[in-house]
């Protein structure tokens, strides 16, 4: 069984097999990172099978395209008996390992990857600093990505974050260095992972729809560190004592960053309003543009990766050129993105918001009376931890989608006679703005930051967070 191999043997089984061109590949999923994955794999002259169940238009323009690169398809099925009989498996993160074709696979011997493990292995000179966490993880790997291109390197943004590592691969000219989000479901299947700098950024309950336990999600983060040994480098939060247990036996030389502690590499002075890192302040706190405790924490991690990756990072020109370019980083779309600000009201967008821990980052941040939008596909967690942080600041809770109902119940007793708990129907997001928009006076703010993930009602996140922004533009134009 593919599963019960170590780490290390599965990703030299994968290696020899991708260089010996050795059978047949079985791509499963034909979204970014199956599309990626075979265009890699037909480039590099191997022999490909992929399939998705879906018959979607995206999904049959994909095959089309596909299929004139030289790959077999099939849309709408997967076909077990020859993904048993394939070389290597890729599978696309959004399929859990229970599915089908991946139990096929797997009791066929066959070895299962992701896309990430193939492109890396393409890639043998890329230098990469790879970052995992529940939150802070996408806008911790475009910070390291601007920082290093601010220090003159070429560098991509890659992986969780949109760009599939495969399709850097498939450059021309690839870059130097690559900031690389990694998701738990990427990492299960990424068995040679080996970066120049692993980050972890946080750990909190997430994914519960997909996973049994909290301890079998955090086990899938902990394969960051699958080929850790005595060299390697290694950025951590000292905030979270999950995290402290989690790496506790991890070899390698160990970077930590707080915003509650000062005994650490990378931390921050809230009196003096300084960051510090490696012993010297580099920037205060009010040059960020970024804002909030949690994104001080995510620089002070950015910082330390980079510092950490080249000794040369660590020079006094290095330095300045890092403290400069903090300074010009932006917030990343869909992370309490400000959208519209008219008539006093001011609409925020935190569709990226897709757990619990998220969304109280966000309700955290807010001092005015703010009317939440809570909703879409259920992942698990009780929304219970949010009535403190909601009590705190909420005017109105729209609760919507498919998790609808489950966050009426468990919000409505404990936030009674203080704020209002609406269920604005399972299928229209229309209708929630509407809703949103007929209760908010100059001086509230309307946030969407779901605590759910949009696939009941949008294709992504993304999707989701400019359809508020939209509709947002929509109904402020009309009468109130
Ligand atoms: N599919 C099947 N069979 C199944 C189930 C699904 O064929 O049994 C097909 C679907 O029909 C669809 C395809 O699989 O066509 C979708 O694959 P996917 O869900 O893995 O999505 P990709 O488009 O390949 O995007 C993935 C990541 N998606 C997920 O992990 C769910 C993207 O992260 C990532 O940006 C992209 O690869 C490039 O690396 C998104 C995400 O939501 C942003 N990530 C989660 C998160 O951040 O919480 C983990």
């Amino acid at each position: 069984m593919g599963e019960a191999r170590l780490p290390q043997e599965l990703a030299s089984i994968v290696a020899r097999r991708l260089a010996e061109k050795r059978g047949e590949f079985a791509v499963i999923g034909l979204g970014r990172s199956g599309i990626a994955a075979v265009r890699l794999l037909r480039a590099a002259g191997l022999s490909v099978y992929a399939s998705d169940a879906s018959r979607s238009t995206a999904v049959r323009s994909a095959a089309a395209l596909l299929e004139r690169e030289g790959a077999s398809i099939d849309v709408g099925v997967h076909n077990a008996q020859r993904i048993a009989h394939c070389s290597v498996l890729i599978v696309s993160p959004g399929i859990p390992p229970t599915a089908a074709p991946i139990r096929a696979a797997l009791s066929a011997g066959v070895p299962v990857v992701s896309e990430v493990e193939v492109a890396l292995r393409m890639l043998p000179a890329l230098r990469y600093i790879a970052v995992t966490g529940t939150n802070g993880k996408s806008t911790t790997t475009a910070l390291i990505g601007h920082l290093l291109r601010a220090l003159g390197h070429d560098a991509a943004d890659v992986g969780n974050i949109g760009t599939p590592v495969s399709e850097l691969a498939l450059r021309k000219a690839p870059p130097v260095w690559a900031a690389l989000e990694l998701s738990s479901f990427q990492l299960h299947d990424t068995p040679g992972i080996m970066p120049d700098v692993g980050v972890l950024t946080t750990l909190s309950p997430d994914h519960l729809d997909r996973y049994a336990s909290v301890d079998e999600y955090y086990a899938d983060k902990k394969r960051l560190f699958s080929n850790a040994a005595l060299p390697s480098h290694w950025v951590t939060t000292a905030d979270s004592p999950d995290v402290e247990a989690l790496v506790a036996d991890v070899p390698g030389h160990w970077y930590r960053f707080s915003v509650h502690r000062t005994d650490v590499d990378g931390y921050y002075d809230r009196g003096a309003g300084m960051l510090h890192v490696f012993g010297d302040p580099l920037v205060a706190r009010d040059q960020l543009a970024l804002a909030g405790d949690h994104n001080v924490a995510n620089a002070l991690a950015a910082v330390l990766a980079v510092m950490a990756a080249d000794p040369l990072h660590r020079l006094p020109l290095a330095r300045t050129l890092l403290a400069k370019a903090i300074a010009t980083f932006g917030a990343l779309p869909h992370r309490l993105e400000p959208v519209l600000d008219r008539d006093g009201v001011l609409w925020l967008n935190d569709s990226k918001a897709t757990n619990i821990d998220s969304t109280n980052v966000a309700l955290a941040s807010m001092s005015r009376p703010t009317i939440v939008l809570l909703g879409g596909r259920h992942k698990g967690e009780s929304y219970t931890a949010l009535v403190p942080e909601l009590r705190r600041t909420a005017k109105a809770v729209l609760a919507y989608g498919e998790a609808g109902a489950l966050i009426t119940g468990d919000l409505e007793a404990p936030l009674h006679g203080r704020v209002t708990v609406e269920h604005c129907g399972a299928d229209r997001f229309e209708q929630v703005m509407r809703r949103a928009r007929a209760l908010a006076v100059a001086g509230d703010v309307v946030l969407l930051s779901p605590a759910c993930s949009s696939y009941d009602m949008f294709n992504n996140y993304e999707e989701r967070g400019v359809e508020f922004a939209r509709l947002a533009g929509v109904l402020m134009e009309a009468a109130p």
